[in-house]
């Protein structure tokens, strides 16, 4: 990991990718295919065709000035089928182009699309998918090792286990409750586990939770003893602190078979992804087009006490805003928002690292607008703004307001 600030962008395959038909299918392919799953209807099939636009959208990161940026691994795209030689080419190339860019690529192996072949194969209920996440760790180690020193394994488990496996909101749907749901976290962990041990260099792992914005927040932001998978101490103490949460065993004994495994080795470094805090509310508060409270000091509390808790440097890893916005008559599309959004983030950010807060850097989420999992294309997260019909990209203000940053 180079030693500059990581100013950055976080993306994920499903979202930008598009080029279905050039993949195997994902539970979010099958997922979209039901109805009323997907807001408007609308599926990740071409999106913002980042696949075939790469060179264009790498353009736009190095005008921002960037110097890292995260993308992830369409496990099927890569692996269409168990055991087969999908499209690495890919993301050898498009390796080569953020390298050529000065962008370091930090690249994520998952961030929720799950390949079919393994979920209509056992699934997340099955051991066997430890291994064959350990398989494709191993292999992407080894096609992209030579090139990339910074890794992360998982996307937000709790998310993809919550709100997917536990959940109906997000792909695969299934609703399981706690025997199964216990049995998918302690595949999920092994998983995790199998994956630090086939890649080399720094390996974190992308989290988000409650955050409790208050100098008296740290016992609350890290207590697991309620019956949920949403807060962060449930994850990151195995993750990052190598020990499993005794509260959160207390809270839910059905996660004692999770707790028979020996906790994984911690994390290199923090991966936190922040969008909105717990904090105090005024009528009016601003919110976001999610009705996210807008609340920069989630950034300084959430390295403080990240910080105080595992000692380790911290990587925003995802920070940004659902926004409403389209081009006006000019063709011109302003966010005053996002650009208020961006300095007042950032300038918690700086305050946390005025205190001497191991802050390594920032990724905003994200550069494009795209597939915004069940909200479809309706909440646009980009500093750029894409015309899902034809393609065509337009820098937002915020765009510029981040390069300035940057520079600054
Ligand atoms: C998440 C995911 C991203 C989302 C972003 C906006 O945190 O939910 O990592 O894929 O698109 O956070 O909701």
């Amino acid at each position: 990991m180079n030693d500059s600030f990581l100013w950055g962008i976080g993306s994920s395959a499903h979202q930008i990718e598009g080029n279905r038909l050039g993949r195997g299918d994902s539970t979010w392919d099958r997922f979209s295919e039901q109805p009323n799953k997907i807001a408007d209807g609308f599926r990740a099939d071409v999106g913002c065709d980042h696949y075939h636009r790469w060179r264009e959208d790498l353009a736009l990161m190095k005008d921002l000035g960037l110097t890292s940026a995260r993308f992830s691994l369409s496990w099927p795209r890569v692996e269409p089928a168990e055991g087969t030689v999908g499209d690495w080419s890919f993301y050898e190339a498009l390796t080569d182009g953020y390298l050529a860019a000065g962008i370091e690529p930090i690249v994520n192996l998952f961030h929720w699309d799950f390949p079919l072949w393994a979920e209509d194969d056992g699934g997340w209920n099955d051991p066997r998918t430890a291994d064959r996440f350990g398989r494709f760790a191993a292999t992407a180690q080894s096609r992209l090792g030579d090139r990339v020193k910074t890794w992360l394994t998982f996307n937000e488990p709790n998310c993809f286990i919550g709100d997917g496996l536990m959940g109906t909101v997000h792909a695969p749907g299934h609703n399981w409750g706690w025997e199964q749901g216990a049995i998918a976290i302690r595949t999920f962990f092994r998983a995790h586990r199998q994956a630090m041990e086939a890649l080399n260099g720094s390996v974190s792992i992308a989290l988000t939770g409650p955050v409790s914005c208050a100098a008296d927040g740290y016992s609350k932001t890290f207590d697991a003893s309620r019956r949920s998978l949403w807060p962060f101490a449930l994850w990151s103490d195995p993750l990052l602190g190598g020990e499993w949460n005794k509260e959160a065993l207390l809270a839910m004994p059905e996660l004692s078979l999770v707790y028979e495994d020996p906790p994984p080795a911690p994390a290199d470094f923090i991966t936190l992804n922040l969008y909105s805090g717990d904090s105090p509310l005024r009528p009016g508060h601003a919110v976001s087009a999610f009705n996210w409270p807008v609340t920069p000091e989630v950034l300084y509390w959430g390295s403080r006490f990240f910080s105080e808790r595992y000692s380790k440097p911290i990587l925003i890893g995802e920070n940004g805003m659902a926004g409403i916005e389209w081009p006006d008559e000019n063709g011109e599309v302003h966010d005053p928002a996002r650009v208020d959004f961006l300095r007042s983030h950032l300038r918690a950010l700086r305050r946390a690292m005025d205190e001497g807060i191991p802050v390594i850097g920032y990724h905003h989420w994200t550069l494009l607008d795209n597939f915004e999992w069940h909200e479809g294309f309706r909440k646009r997260f980009g500093l750029v703004y894409v015309d899902f019909e034809t393609g065509k990209r337009t820098p937002k203000t915020s765009f510029y307001a981040y390069r300035d940053l940057i520079s600054e």
